[in-house]
């Protein structure tokens, strides 16, 4: 909400102080995206399966993050790893949420849950950074 009113208030000024600031917002426009990154969600099995909605997710290059939904009365997280990336979010119960960030290059990382036996059990996939 508030962001984008400060957008809509510099929009304005843009246009209303001419082309020059017009030209520098054009090139301040995919900065700011690139800041945002990229917001993925990601649900446990509700029936406590050891689980993820999806086994295959896609990013753009660079800050990326998951976020865990946990609808289940066994406990997860979500956890991040591969290309010298190594991050855990915290283990949530039923209705918790597990976040993870981290700027990514291009390639292939894994997600899974970090409990203990989880990710054997299949709660994993592969993110896609493209
Ligand atoms: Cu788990």
């Amino acid at each position: 909400m508030r962001a984008s009113k400060i957008a809509a208030a510099a929009a304005v000024l843009a246009i209303a102080t001419g082309g020059t600031v017009a030209t520098s917002a054009a090139h301040a426009a995919p900065a700011a995206r690139a800041a945002a990154g990229t917001t993925l969600h990601l649900t446990a099995a509700k029936n406590g399966a050891m689980k993820f909605n999806t086994t295959s997710l896609k990013a753009k290059a660079g800050k990326v993050t998951i976020i865990l939904s946990n609808p289940s009365t066994v406990r997860h997280a979500i956890a991040l790893r591969g290309k010298g990336v190594n991050k855990k979010g915290k283990v949530v119960g039923k209705g918790g949420t597990s976040k993870v960030s981290a700027t990514l290059k291009k390639g292939k990382y894994t997600f899974y849950c970090p409990v203990p036996g989880h990710e054997a059990a299949g709660m994993k996939g592969t993110l896609t950074v493209s």
